[in-house]
């Protein structure tokens, strides 16, 4: 019977170190229920009483041979199939990436934040104010009472009676005079509603840029000056303007602005349409009625403003004729900007 368990053990261990050893299935052979191990150790009522814990003890001591080495085996089969797959998964971290693509900003943002910087540098601060807006901040305080023909040229949303959708940003900057006090030089940049339809040139949605200044001996001649450095950084040094009275009633006297055509220098071309000039903005000074329905007294201060649709300015600063390709977000459009 010792030979026996001897030759057991012998036969499991050359079996487990064999190669491809399935260790399952020699697990069942030696020690399983029906294994050779379990029928030897049935055979023992054979064995005379002292033999039989010696036998006994050999059983146990082949039994626990087995099993260390089907341990030591499984371990070693589990560390080969790792290094297999440490191999067969490397990454070479060296190799060079995919081309990033960075994202850029939208041509309407890449010319309001060139606009804004152009007047930060003349130390103008920005000023924002609600979308959502009463009608006296829109129409009224900006000398427009109800009924005014200018209702209708910047006829807009209404969500009530006295609320609607701003028209202008200029109540942002009738909100500043409101609560500071001159000298006030600020910007009010941002989205405006008008209830236009959707044509080349049109939107129901636009973005303006609108100024203000507000002083003591504040002239026609400080609004010139600073809108032609204002042009001149924006369209280049040989930019001359423009001035073509105007009607605005928030403005007295007012102008609308032009630039030589920077395409042409003021030849005549598509850009300009054969004139030589580009409207790019409306001005005037402002209206004493504003300034004191604002509460400052147009007895001791005078100011300027001006607005500017965002639009407007990047379809001509880019050569776009199609206000809509501005907000159909096709990236092959949007990406040459
Ligand atoms: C245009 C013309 C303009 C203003 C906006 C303004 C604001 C206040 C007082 C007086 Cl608080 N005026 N803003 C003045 C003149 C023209 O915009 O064509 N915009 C697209």
């Amino acid at each position: 019977m010792k030979e026996k368990l001897q030759k057991i053990k012998a036969d499991a261990l050359a079996a487990i170190n064999s190669d491809n050893a399935d260790l399952e299935q020699i697990r069942i052979q030696y020690l399983g229920k029906k294994g050779e191990l379990t029928s030897v150790l049935r055979g023992m009522g054979a064995l005379s009483a002292e033999e039989r814990p010696v036998v006994g003890q050999i059983a146990n001591e082949v039994r626990a041979e087995i099993e260390s080495a089907l341990k030591v085996k499984a371990e070693a089969k589990k560390d080969q199939e790792l290094q297999k797959r440490l191999i067969s998964e490397k990454i070479d971290v060296t190799l060079p990436s995919k081309a990033a693509t960075p994202g850029k900003l939208h041509p309407l943002v890449q010319v309001q934040r060139t606009i804004e910087d152009i007047f930060i540098g003349m130390g103008f601060s920005i000023a924002e104010g609600p979308e959502v807006e009463y009608d006296y901040y829109n129409f009224q305080a900006l000398n427009i009472p109800e009924n005014h023909p200018a209702r209708d040229t910047q006829d807009t949303f209404y969500i009530t009676d006295n609320i609607l959708l701003r028209s202008q940003t200029s109540p942002v900057q009738v909100r500043t005079m409101e609560h500071q006090k001159p000298p006030i030089r600020v910007i009010s940049p941002g989205r405006v509603y008008r209830s236009d339809a959707v044509d080349a040139t049109h939107s129901p949605l636009f973005h303006q840029v609108e100024g203000l200044v507000v002083d003591k001996g504040i002239t026609m001649g400080d609004l010139k000056g600073m809108l032609e450095t204002f042009a001149k950084t924006l369209f280049g040094n040989d930019t001359r303007l423009r001035f073509r009275p105007h009607h605005f009633p928030f403005t007295e006297p007012s102008a609308e602005v032009d630039v030589s055509c920077f395409v042409c220098g003021g030849k005549g071309c598509r850009v300009c349409k054969n004139e030589g000039w580009i409207e790019i903005l409306g001005s005037g000074m402002v209206h004493p009625f504003v300034l004191s329905n604002c509460g400052i007294d147009p007895e001791e201060y005078s100011g300027f403003a001006f607005g500017m649709g965002v639009e407007r300015i990047a379809m001509k600063y880019y050569g776009i004729d199609d206000m809509r390709l501005l907000y159909e977000n096709d990236t092959r459009f949007l990406e040459q900007f």
